[in-house]
C-alpha cells in the first residue's frame, strides 16, 4: 500500500518529534490546570475516548455540564466509533496514527477518505479541544506564545477580537483556530471537522463551533459562547503546544 510510503520522512520525524517534545515538556507544560499531563500529539489506533481531565461540571458557569456531558460522552464517541468502523478494513492505515492519517488525507483510497477525514478528524479536534480548556482557564498568555500573539496581532485583545471573527464567521460548524504554520501564527477556521494538520498547520488553540457545542446554554447565541470560552482557554497547554511546534 502506498499510504505510509506517501508520507514524507520529515512529516513523520516533524510529527514524532512534536510528541516527544510534548512529553519532554512535561515538567512544565504538564502541569496543566486541569491536572492532566500533556499528551502527545501521536494518537495510536484502535481510537478509544479519553478522560477529560476534569468534570463535566467543572467549567460552568461558561460551558454547563450537560453540554460537556454529551458533547464528550456522545458526540466525540460517535466519531471514535465511526473512524475505528471505517479502519477494520483498512489494515495499511490501522498502523498509522490519527493524526498521519489527516496529513495524508490526499493518499487514503477513495473510498475511505471522506468518512476518515470526517471522523478521524472528530477524533482528533475534540481530544485536542479538552485539553485546551480547563477549570482555572482564561487570563491572559503568557511567555513565548502570548509574545508572538501580541506580536502577531497588535495586541491580545486584537487578537480576541480576530478569532472571535473567525469563530462566527464560520458558515454551519466547524471550528476556529490559531495555529503555526510556516513558523507564523495564524487564525483560521475549519468546515465541519476538517483539521489544520491538514493544510499543514499545526494547531494550537481550537474553538469548536458546531452547535452541539454550545446551543443547549447558548441557544443560537454563538457570540456569548464565544464570550464565554475565553474564561476557560487553558493557555499552559496553549503555550506547550507551541513549544512544540516550534
Ligand atoms: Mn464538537
Amino acid at each position: 500500500m502506498n499510504v505510509p510510503d506517501s508520507l514524507s520522512r520529515r512529516d513523520v520525524l516533524k510529527s514524532l518529534g512534536a510528541g516527544a517534545a510534548v512529553l519532554g515538556l512535561g515538567a512544565i507544560a504538564g502541569q496543566a490546570t486541569a491536572g492532566e499531563p500533556v499528551k502527545t500529539s501521536a494518537t495510536p489506533q484502535p481510537f478509544s475516548l479519553p478522560k477529560l481531565g476534569y468534570a463535566y461540571g467543572a467549567l460552568e458557569p461558561h460551558l454547563d455540564a450537560r453540554t460537556m456531558e454529551i458533547h464528550h460522552s456522545k458526540h466525540h464517541q460517535a466519531y471514535i466509533t465511526n473512524a475505528n468502523n471505517a479502519l477494520a478494513g483498512q489494515p495499511s492505515l490501522q498502523k498509522l496514527a490519527a493524526e498521519e492519517i489527516l496529513r495524508s488525507l490526499g493518499s487514503v483510497p477513495d473510498s475511505v477518505r471522506t468518512v476518515l477525514r470526517n471522523n478521524v478528524g472528530g477524533h482528533v479536534n475534540h481530544s485536542f479541544f479538552w485539553r485546551v480548556i480547563g477549570p482555572n482557564g482564561g487570563g491572559a498568555p503568557r511567555g513565548a506564545v502570548g509574545q508572538a500573539i501580541t506580536k502577531t496581532f497588535g495586541s491580545f485583545d486584537g487578537f480576541k477580537i480576530q478569532f472571535g471573527e473567525a469563530a462566527m464567521k464560520r458558515f454551519g460548524s466547524g471550528w476556529a483556530w490559531l495555529a503555526l504554520k510556516s513558523d507564523k501564527l495564524e487564525i483560521t477556521s475549519t468546515a465541519n471537522q476538517d483539521s489544520p494538520l491538514s493544510e499543514g498547520s499545526v494547531p494550537l488553540l481550537g474553538l469548536d463551533v458546531w452547535e452541539h457545542a454550545y446551543y443547549l446554554n447558548y441557544q443560537n447565541r454563538r457570540a456569548d459562547y464565544i464570550a464565554a470560552f475565553w474564561n476557560v482557554v487553558n493557555w499552559e497547554q496553549v503555550a506547550g503546544n507551541y513549544a512544540a511546534a516550534t
